[in-house]
C-alpha cells in the first residue's frame, strides 16, 4: 500500500531506437529521483516483437508500480517531460533514440479524456504491455479482469525476456 496520501500508479515504457534501453533505465531513475514520485516495482526487461506497424526494428518494453503524490495530469506532464528531454539529449548528442511512456493505472481512476485516458486504452490488447506487467502486478483488477487473466487472451509470441534481473533500471 502506498504511504500518506500518495496514490499507486503504473507505468508502461517501451522504445525501439538507438537505446531505448537506457532511455527507460534514465526514466525510471529520473522519476524514482523526485521528491513526489517514488518508484517501488519494476519488471523484467522484454524485447518485443512490433505491435500495430510492424515493419519496424524489435522493441524493449518494461512496466513499473510508482507511488506518486501527483495529480494523473501531472504525472502525465512529468512522464512527458522526460520523453521530451530524452528526444532533446537524442538530437544534441548520440543521434537516434526514442521513449514512450503510457499510464496505465492510477489508483482505481477510470478516466476517458481525450488528453488522459485511464485505464490506458490500449493495455489489455498488448503482450507486450501484459507480460511485463505481470511481473509485479498480476492480481491488479483493470476492467473487472487481472492483469493475469487479460493475459491469457493475449497474443505473447516473440516475446523475449531480455534482462531477467529487476534491478537492470539502476545501472543500465
Ligand atoms: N494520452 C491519453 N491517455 C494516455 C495515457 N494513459 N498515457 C495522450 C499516456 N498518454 C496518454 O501519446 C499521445 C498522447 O496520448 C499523449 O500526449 C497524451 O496526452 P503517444 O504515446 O504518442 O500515443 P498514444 O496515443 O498513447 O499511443 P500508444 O497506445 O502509446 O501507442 P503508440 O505510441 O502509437 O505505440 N510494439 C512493441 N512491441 N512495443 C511498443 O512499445 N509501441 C508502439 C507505439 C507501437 N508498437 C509497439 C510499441
Ligand atoms: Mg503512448
Amino acid at each position: 500500500m502506498p504511504e500518506n496520501g500518495a496514490v499507486r500508479a503504473t507505468l508502461g515504457l517501451g522504445g525501439n531506437l538507438d537505446n531505448p534501453v537506457h532511455a527507460m533505465a534514465l526514466a525510471l531513475r529520473t522519476l524514482d529521483g523526485r521528491d513526489d514520485c517514488r518508484v517501488v516495482s519494476v519488471s523484467r526487461l522484454y524485447r518485443t516483437p512490433p505491435w500495430g506497424k510492424t515493419d519496424q526494428s524489435l522493441f524493449y518494453n518494461s512496466c513499473a508500480a510508482v507511488d506518486t503524490t501527483l495529480a494523473p495530469e501531472a504525472l502525465l506532464d512529468v512522464c512527458l517531460d522526460i520523453e521530451r528531454d530524452m528526444k532533446r539529449i537524442r538530437l544534441e548528442r548520440w543521434g537516434p533514440r526514442t521513449i514512450d511512456i503510457d499510464i496505465l493505472t492510477y489508483g482505481d481512476l477510470d478516466q476517458a479524456e481525450p488528453l488522459l485516458t485511464i485505464p490506458h486504452p490500449r493495455m489489455t490488447e498488448r503482450g507486450f504491455v501484459l507480460m511485463p506487467l505481470d511481473d509485479f502486478a498480476g492480481n491488479l483488477l483493470v476492467k473487472g479482469r487481472t492483469i493475469k487473466n487479460w493475459l491469457r487472451d493475449v497474443d505473447i509470441e516473440g516475446i523475449e525476456v531480455a534482462d531477467q534481473s529487476r534491478d537492470w533500471w539502476r545501472s543500465a
